[in-house]
């Protein structure tokens, strides 16, 4: 008897100490305490050498402990089943997905990586360079004389702690960063965001976005300009493109010219967005300045080198209809995921 009872006691810890695994654990648990030839029906059959004094009193400890394990067998059950019942009411193979929202490329810089691209098949790299910029890099180089009016507080941004910092007013402060560092030859182009003194409207806004671009090495010449540019507009445009160039003034280079392309919307015919022209002015250009070159510290007597400069917006506007310049800086989301592709 007293044995029994010592046995009875440690089966009950072994039963109170079981973790309620999975449903395998749960049976294995049945077979060894509850089935034909378990642990309870093993003890029953003991009754039969229990003394007749006694076999009330181990009656009743048996009957507790075989209820004791009943009741663990069912709770443990329950429990098994309840989270299976969760798990199959969360999960409702039946339901549509969450769709993903997936993030878009802004219009500027799908724009910009269609030009970049087609640079880069020319064997030009990017060059990125800050935005805040002292004079040195944003003027004086470019040969950008002291009392020239782009200097003027009204176009350019200055920082107020340190008079001779001031927000970029174009990317050539990249160009000029390259040609003080860079081995030669040099063939970049330079993306970025750009500042002016400007009031906002829809069609100019205090910040935009520029390409420039810059091939610096011996022999470059002004045929080779004509000639990568045109590359470039047939490849944005479409090999049918009209183009043509017109004489112009740029402190940083000489000669200067501004390249135009038959208008998109008319064909020439003359419309609204030509201004009745027939042509839209896209980029200015010209051979580097013989003083940049020294500047930089590059030989003018051995090396030449051409370079352009296009603004983003506007043609990005163009391209897809977009009729107010602020709409790009504003990030309201029902603008900026309709630019959902690659073009
Ligand atoms: C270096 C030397 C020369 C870059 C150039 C232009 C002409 C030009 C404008 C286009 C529209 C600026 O965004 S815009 O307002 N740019 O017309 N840019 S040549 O010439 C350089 C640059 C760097 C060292």
């Amino acid at each position: 008897m007293e044995q029994l009872l010592q046995q009875i006691a440690a089966y009950k810890q072994e039963i109170e100490s079981l973790a309620n695994n999975g449903a395998d654990s749960l049976e294995a648990y049945r077979i060894k305490f509850l089935g034909t030839k378990g642990i309870v029906k093993n003890l029953f059959t003991e009754m039969k050498n229990v003394p007749a004094d006694q076999k009330k009193e181990f009656g009743q400890v048996l009957n507790e402990f075989k209820q004791l394990a009943e009741r663990k067998y069912e709770s443990w059950k329950e429990r098994l089943e309840s989270t299976a019942d969760r798990q199959t009411t969360a999960i409702d193979l039946s339901l549509p997905g969450d769709p993903l929202t997936l993030g878009t490329r802004h219009p500027i810089n799908l724009f910009l990586n269609q030009v970049i691209s087609i640079f880069n098949r020319l064997g030009f790299s990017v060059a990125e360079g800050p935005e805040i910029e002292d004079d040195w890099h944003n003027f004086t180089a470019l040969n950008i004389a002291e009392n020239h009016p782009a200097r003027d507080m009204q176009d350019t941004f200055y920082i107020q702690q340190n008079p001779d910092w001031v927000l970029r007013t174009h990317t050539s402060n990249t160009q000029i960063r390259a040609m003080e560092r860079s081995q030669l030859p040099i063939r970049i182009v330079c993306p970025g965001r750009v500042y002016r003194n400007e009031a906002i409207s829809a069609r100019s806004h205090c910040f935009f976005h520029q390409i420039e671009g810059l091939y610096i090495d011996e022999n470059v010449s002004f045929a080779d300009l004509k000639q990568t540019l045109y590359f470039f507009v047939q490849e944005m445009y479409g090999k049918d493109i009209k183009i043509r160039f017109r004489p112009s003034y740029f402190p940083f280079t000489e000669p200067s010219a501004e390249m135009d392309i038959q208008c998109l919307i008319c064909h020439g015919e003359g419309c609204a967005v030509c201004k009745r022209t027939g042509w839209l002015e896209i980029l200015g250009c010209g051979m580097v300045h013989p003083k940049v070159l020294d500047n930089c510290k590059i030989d003018p007597n051995k090396y030449t080198g051409f370079a352009f400069g296009m603004g983003i917006e506007r043609p990005a506007m163009l391209k897809y209809g977009i009729n107010d310049i602020r709409l790009f800086s504003e990030n309201d989301v029902r603008f900026l995921r309709q630019f959902t592709s690659a073009t």
